[in-house]
């Protein structure tokens, strides 16, 4: 199984360790076509239409998208976006905060599962039962 992995870059990397975590977890099913979400080193070496270019390939190819979705993300939500577009399964993580929510367009939308986590235990954790329902 192909899997594109969805994080902030630009949008903050306060949650970069976390990616890191989960695609860790999510590498248990198949191949993450996005590990440098992960990555401690953001490289530049791409220009910025490269970079969409090969996203969108990559998003092509996938059969899933997992997105991390607590640090509000203008890439993250054009990436969720297309990919409920191409029909593929589209699983949302969002770790509870006090006094924020989640997207109305994340949360309420049909083509999207989205769940609620606190600690990485319980986030990983997710991530089995959506593999285990796949
Ligand atoms: C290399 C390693 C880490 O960062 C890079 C260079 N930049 C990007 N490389 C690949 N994908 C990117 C890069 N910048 C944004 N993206 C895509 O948009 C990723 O797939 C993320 O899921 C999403 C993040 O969007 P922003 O708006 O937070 O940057």
């Amino acid at each position: 199984m192909k899997i594109y992995f969805s994080g902030s870059i630009r949008g903050g990397r306060q949650d970069a360790k976390l990616y890191k975590q989960l695609i860790e977890e999510i590498k248990n099913y198949g191949d993450v076509l996005t590990e440098h979400v992960g990555s401690s080193d953001i490289s530049h070496e791409l220009s910025d239409s490269k970079i969409h270019e090969q996203d969108m390939k990559w998003l092509n190819e996938a059969d899933i998208l997992i997105g991390e979705v607590t640090t509000p993300s203008h890439g993250v939500g054009y990436e969720i976006g297309r990919a409920v577009a191409l029909d593929k399964k589209v699983f949302c993580l969002y770790r509870r905060q006090n006094n924020k929510s989640v997207s109305a367009m994340i949360n309420g939308s049909p083509s999207i599962n989205c769940y609620k986590y606190s600690t990485v235990k319980e986030a990983q954790s997710l991530i089995k039962q959506i593999f285990n329902g796949c």
